[in-house]
């Protein structure tokens, strides 16, 4: 009997597939390992599985086309990606929240940006971090994980999808998680983090079901490389820079060292944040020394 399931976890060749609900413990048919495929957290896949058979064992036999997907963390078919970072402790870095956007924006993942530990943050702070973003239109939340602000209206948002939860270490990813979903408890705190750290499972992401959806913690992603992006691919990824590009002399325009651009005069009239802009060329450099790099 073929059937479709959801692939939510995988260890050393086996893929646990949710099919209706039940957990199915699965291997890789034969005649798919002789062709080339790859299997993700995330891949919807059809399994044979004998239902007369007591064990919830089965074979899979195809994986459907991908939506999108992550290659680090590796998971598939999200409908959100959530980005994660502290206010404080450690302090906000613009770059690396425009470094996981970018990453977003590449793969074409709705993004939705989560801001924590506002208890412990300067109230006018978390307004000018969070209005940078919802300027460009990325769904910003504010919360806490301790006076438990904004943690419902993110249980509401995150009901009936599939997100996955990125972004450094020690920013609250889990611990904001365990609010939303009180009776899944996931490892927190910097000294648990140590101890998972190089184990099989902080490599792979696990969907755990959620209301309708999934939610997947990952073990954090700060230092986002972006090996497979050209710096010319970069501009594309910052949204802002679309309406203000037509003002550029030349184009294609890199926005750096040409003399008439859009985005440069749209920084200066204030109407491109400067903590972007600034981004921007930091990530553009980084792309620029990667591709020189490969070239060599
Ligand atoms: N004050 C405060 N501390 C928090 C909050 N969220 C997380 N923390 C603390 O930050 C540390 C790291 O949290 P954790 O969830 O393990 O971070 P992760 O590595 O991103 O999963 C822990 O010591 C948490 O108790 C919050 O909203 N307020
Ligand atoms: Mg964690
Ligand atoms: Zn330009």
């Amino acid at each position: 009997m073929v059937k479709s399931g959801l692939v939510v976890r995988s260890y050393s060749g086996y893929y646990y597939v949710d099919c209706d609900g039940m957990i199915v413990t699965c291997k890789v048919k034969g005649h798919m390992k002789q062709n080339r495929f790859t299997l993700y957290t995330g891949d919807r896949v059809q399994i044979e599985r004998n239902p007369a058979e007591e064990k919830a064992e089965g074979m899979i036999v195809s994986v459907l086309p991908r939506r999108n997907y992550l290659l680090r963390p590796t998971v598939a078919n999200l409908d959100l990606i959530v980005l994660v970072q502290a206010l404080v402790q450690p302090d906000f870095s613009y770059l690396i929240m425009d470094k996981l956007l970018v990453m977003a924006e590449k793969a074409g993942i709705p993004v939705l940006i989560v801001l924590t530990k506002a208890d412990l943050a300067d109230p006018a702070k978390a307004e000018q971090v969070a209005s940078i973003y919802r300027n460009l239109h990325y769904e910003t939340h504010v919360i806490s994980a301790k006076t438990g602000k904004g943690i419902s209206s993110l249980r509401e948002r995150l009901a009936g999808k599939v997100s996955a939860f990125g972004g450094p270490s020690g920013v609250g990813k889990s611990t904001a998680l365990n609010a939303i979903q009180p009776g899944v408890t996931r490892t927190t705190g910097e000294i648990s983090n140590k101890i998972h750290r190089g184990r099989h499972t902080t490599r792979f992401t696990e969907l755990t079901p959620f209301n309708g959806g999934y939610l997947a913690d990952t073990p954090g992603f700060g230092n986002v490389l972006m090996d497979h992006m050209l710096p010319e691919e970069l501009a594309s990824c910052f949204p802002e820079f679309k309406t203000v590009e037509a003002d550029c002399k030349f184009s294609p325009c890199s926005h750096i060292h040409e003399p008439v651009c859009g985005v440069k005069d749209a920084v200066k009239a204030g109407k491109i944040a400067a903590s972007r802009y600034t981004s921007y060329l930091e990530i553009y450099e980084e792309l620029k020394e990667n591709k020189e790099r490969n070239r060599r």
